[in-house]
């Protein structure tokens, strides 16, 4: 099976965007095994403190942030981290050619039931005109990416990675500890009957939502003339994980509770890194308003809608926001 850095180098990756990718893969390699010594290395359980988003920290959420922090500064590859788990921009090699955003550790809820769990980054151009510590470095739009992935701490560890031609997922060989290509240039299935997202908040959707999911739920006695089946994982890594896999429709919508806050999703730290891996593999990823990648952020820590998928089924969904 090809290894990880060959099929980097086919996909014509500059070298040291491959030597940063290997570093930031060591460090989630380190995470695989943090997470996977679960209650026997005492990682399980929160802390007594809350992120910047008001949302308490796990344990293993400060453990990995920690991690990829130390590993990325030293590396030398990177100018300055943004992290879903820091206040601040965290400034590293003023001469460093590349910036990294990453949620460490993604549906954190989830370690205390040994369920999915994951690890997302993607990886921009630093610009050079910008001080390490500026967090307007980061004010980029998602079209700006090179590099966008996960690591999903599943039965396996796998990771989804784009450098932009295509999206191609590896499985963490334990036995030598690499990634080994175990799906090239996959493609999300067009068409879907699957669909995820948290029903629990149905009050508080916007109309085109409500209509949208209300077909879906009418099954063969509605519009659409067919039953559609419902997954939630409360891990955006590992519902995207299964759209990938075997298509479907991930959505978190805006939301009118708090116009402050019209998603719960992060902009730089999930939404963009999955919406470049979804159109990578040829799925379609939108606001409601318009395409993700598109959207030019404002603070680094922003929120947004998040529709993603399979193509025709997000089209479909997207009717319904022009209605
Ligand atoms: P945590 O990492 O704080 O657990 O949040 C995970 C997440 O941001 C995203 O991965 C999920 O899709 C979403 O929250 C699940 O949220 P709810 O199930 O609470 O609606």
């Amino acid at each position: 099976m090809k290894r990880l850095n060959s099929q980097l180098q086919e996909d014509g990756a500059p070298m040291e965007l491959i030597l940063l990718l290997r570093t930031l893969l060591a460090g989630c390699k380190e995470i695989s095994f943090r997470v996977s010594q679960g209650a026997l290395a005492g990682v399980l359980g929160s802390t007594l403190s809350e992120n910047v988003q008001g949302e308490t920290q796990k344990k293993l959420d400060v453990i990995s942030n920690q991690i990829l922090k130390d590993i990325l500064s030293e590396s030398g590859y990177v100018k300055a981290i943004s992290s879903e788990e820091e206040d601040d921009v965290v400034p590293c090699n003023p001469n460093g050619n590349y910036l990294v955003s990453f949620d460490p550790l993604d549906g954190s809820s989830n370690t205390d039931i040994n369920s999915l769990i994951g690890t997302i980054f993607s990886i921009t151009h630093a610009p050079q005109w910008m001080d390490a510590d500026d967090p307007s470095a980061f004010l980029q739009p998602g079209t700006q990416i090179v590099a966008a992935g996960y690591v999903l701490y599943g039965p396996s560890a796998m990771l989804a990675l784009s450098t932009g031609r295509g999206t191609h997922l590896y499985t963490l060989d334990k036995t030598h500890g690499g990634f080994l290509l175990t799906q090239k240039d996959v493609q999300v299935p067009k068409q879907t009957s699957e669909f995820a997202i948290n029903a629990s908040n149905q009050r508080h959707w916007e109309d085109p939502v409500q209509d949208y999911i209300g077909d879906l739920i009418a099954g063969e006695d509605g519009p659409r003339g067919k039953d559609f089946n419902m997954r939630w994982v409360a891990a955006m890594v590992g519902d995207i994980h299964r759209v990938l896999s075997r298509g479907g429709i991930f959505m978190y919508p805006f939301d009118k509770r708090n116009p402050e806050m019209p998603g719960k999703l992060r902009l730089l730290y999930e939404a963009n890194p999955m919406a470049f891996l979804m159109e990578q593999a040829g799925g379609l990823a939108s606001t409601g308003q318009g395409r993700i990648l598109e959207v030019m952020p404002t603070e680094i820590h922003q929120r947004v809608p998040v529709i993603l998928g399979s193509k025709e089924e997000v089209e479909t969904c997207l009717t319904y926001y022009k209605a």
